[in-house]
This record gives structure tokens, C-alpha cells and sequence, in this order.
């Protein structure tokens, strides 16, 4: 991984969530031009896709130009891309996306979120001195890449990195992937709104409960410690596992003000060797975006 020069991206990314759709054009390794539509999670693929397309084109993209496609849901080794969540991308259920995305925009790599901001930022960001390295989106849901030994871990399936489904001893809800109990089932954006609701604060989103618990409401203090807490937890469980140095933390979530302390706080009551040095994503926001370009342009220049 260590070859690519972050100068040597130039063309246009696009990033799906659950709750929005980023599209950029890129220079030089640097987000020069940037558009935002939120998601219509109940859209159909080609509707999704769709938006993106208009994104682009007012970023003046034209057929043929350098594109990656960073979305949520997993991304199998033939292109076809599905939710894992089917609660936040209900009609995303096997669609060719790879192939769709070539016809459509003349050229295109597509991969999940997650996967792409961690490609990133173990090229150029966080983990670039890492040699075993994770990257974790708190967002929608709550989404992971693994580089280990400077290569980004991939299935044929596209589940690898799928971290937000492991099961937590702090939640205890089912979760849109079928599972109970996951990580994202709580820690996550639709995660903090279901709790909210449960604790008879309805309609309010995770941005609306972190206003809250900034206003010092204890519920919502309650909700977001108690999301910080599986994060932590899922980072020590992923020490163990990977023998992790470094992990980075994204997503509107991570990135908001005072949640990585709280995680710290939460992932210093691990034993030193559970405990990663953790830090925000260094690109950001732009992780995924960098990172969905140089997976194209990675594979069109292997
Ligand atoms: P996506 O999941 O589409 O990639 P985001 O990374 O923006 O998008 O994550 C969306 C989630 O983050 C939503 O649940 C939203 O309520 C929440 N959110 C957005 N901004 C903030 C904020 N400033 N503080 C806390 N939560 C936020
Ligand atoms: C969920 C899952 C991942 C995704 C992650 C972050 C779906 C639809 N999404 O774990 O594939 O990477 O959320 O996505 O199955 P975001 O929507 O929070 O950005």
C-alpha cells in the first residue's frame, strides 16, 4: 500500500450512508469541490444511484473520469452489493452495483464505506505506521475496516470488517442484521435514536441527543456514555483479536465533540494490551471519499 502517492489522486468520489450522500472532486490527494443530498433510505439502488449521478455531474464529472463509490452495506467479490442492516437500507438486496456504476459512468470501483475510509487512512492518515490498524465509523451504524500487515482484509462476501455486528454487553435490542444484541444495535446513530425513544424522547435523532446531553440532560448523557462504552469494549475485543496498534475513529458520531474521550475514558478501564492508541480519523470526513478514488484508481493502475 505503501507506494501510492496521495498527490497522484485526482477524479471524483462519491460516499452513501444511511442518513447521507457525499459526492467530491478530488486534486491532487485534496477535496476541492464538495456536494451533500441527504439519503433516502427506502430508495432503490438505481434511485440511490441516481442522486449520486447529479452530485457528480454538478461537480462537472463527465463519462469516463476517475470514480469510487464508497457505500454502506457490503460489497461481494462480483460487485453486488447489500445491506447488512436491512433496517437502514431496506431495498439494497443483491444489485449488480459494479457493473451498473461502469455503464453508467463509463468508469467506476465501488466498496464499502468503512472499507474505503480505512484504505485511506492506512495509505495516508492514521495508520500509515501501523502494522496492524483499524478504522471505526460511529455513524448510522457503526462500521470498520482492518488494514493488517499495510493490506486492507477483504471477503469474497464483503462482510470482513463488518465490526458494528459483533454482539455487546451493552446492548440488548434486536438489530436490522438479524442479529441480537450488536454493537450498532446501540452504540450507533439509529442505535442512540431507538434508545432515546424507548426512554420516551421520540423523534429525536443521535445529533438531537448529543444537543442534549451537551445541555447536561442526564438521559441523554446516559445514552451517548452508554454508546462510547460498546465502542470501547469492541476495540478491546478487536485488540485481542488483531493485536490492533492504532484505530481511528470517523462517522459524524466519532467526530463529534467529546465522544472519543469518552471512548478513551471508557477503553482505559481495559488492561494496557487491550487498549490501542485510538485517534480521530486524520482525513476526517474525507476518508471515505479519498479512499473510494485510490481504490480505482488502485485497480485501474495496480
Ligand atoms: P452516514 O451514516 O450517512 O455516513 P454520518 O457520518 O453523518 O452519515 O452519520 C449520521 C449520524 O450521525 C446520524 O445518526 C446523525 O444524527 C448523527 N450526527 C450528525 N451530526 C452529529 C453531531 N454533530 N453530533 C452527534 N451526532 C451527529
Ligand atoms: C452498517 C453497515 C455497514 C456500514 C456501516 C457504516 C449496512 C447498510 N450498513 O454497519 O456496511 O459500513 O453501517 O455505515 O448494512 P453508515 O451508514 O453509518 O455510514
Amino acid at each position: 500500500m505503501q507506494d501510492m502517492s496521495r498527490n497522484s489522486l485526482t477524479g471524483f468520489a462519491a460516499d452513501l450512508g444511511g442518513t447521507k450522500i457525499a459526492a467530491a472532486r478530488i486534486e491532487n490527494g485534496t477535496v476541492v469541490d464538495r456536494l451533500i443530498a441527504p439519503t433516502d433510505s427506502a430508495a432503490d439502488p438505481e434511485a440511490q444511484i441516481a442522486t449520486i449521478g447529479s452530485l457528480l455531474v454538478k461537480l462537472g464529472h463527465e463519462a469516463g473520469a476517475p470514480l469510487g463509490v464508497a457505500v454502506a452495506g457490503r460489497v461481494d467479490a462480483s460487485g453486488a452489493w447489500h445491506a447488512v442492516n436491512r433496517g437502514t437500507l431496506p431495498a439494497i438486496l443483491g444489485f449488480g452495483l459494479e457493473q451498473y456504476l461502469n455503464r453508467r459512468f463509463g468508469a467506476a470501483t465501488c466498496l464499502n464505506d468503512a472499507a474505503a475510509a480505512a484504505f485511506a487512512e492506512g495509505l495516508f492518515g492514521a495508520g500509515r505506521d501501523s502494522d496492524s490498524f483499524a478504522y471505526l465509523t460511529v455513524s448510522t451504524g457503526v462500521g470498520g475496516g482492518l488494514v493488517l500487515g499495510k493490506r486492507l482484509v477483504s471477503s469474497a462476501n464483503g462482510l470482513a470488517g463488518h465490526v458494528g455486528f459483533v454482539t455487546s454487553r451493552f446492548a440488548s435490542l434486536p438489530c436490522g442484521s438479524g442479529r441480537m444484541a450488536t454493537v450498532e444495535s446501540t452504540a450507533g446513530g439509529r442505535g442512540i435514536a431507538a434508545a432515546a425513544a424507548a426512554g420516551g424522547h421520540p423523534g429525536m435523532d443521535a445529533r438531537a441527543v448529543f444537543a442534549a446531553a451537551a445541555q447536561g440532560e442526564h438521559w441523554a448523557e446516559g445514552i451517548v456514555a452508554n454508546s462510547a462504552k460498546a465502542v470501547a469494549a469492541l476495540i478491546g475485543d478487536l485488540a485481542a483479536i488483531l493485536g490492533l496498534e492504532t484505530v481511528a475513529m470517523g462517522g459524524s458520531i466519532g467526530l463529534a465533540p467529546g465522544y472519543i474521550e469518552h471512548t478513551r475514558s471508557a477503553l482505559d478501564e481495559e488492561p494496557a494490551l487491550f487498549r490501542p492508541t485510538l485517534v480521530a480519523a486524520e482525513l476526517g470526513h474525507d476518508a471515505p471519499l479519498i479512499g473510494a478514488l485510490a481504490a480505482h484508481l488502485r485497480k485501474e493502475h495496480p
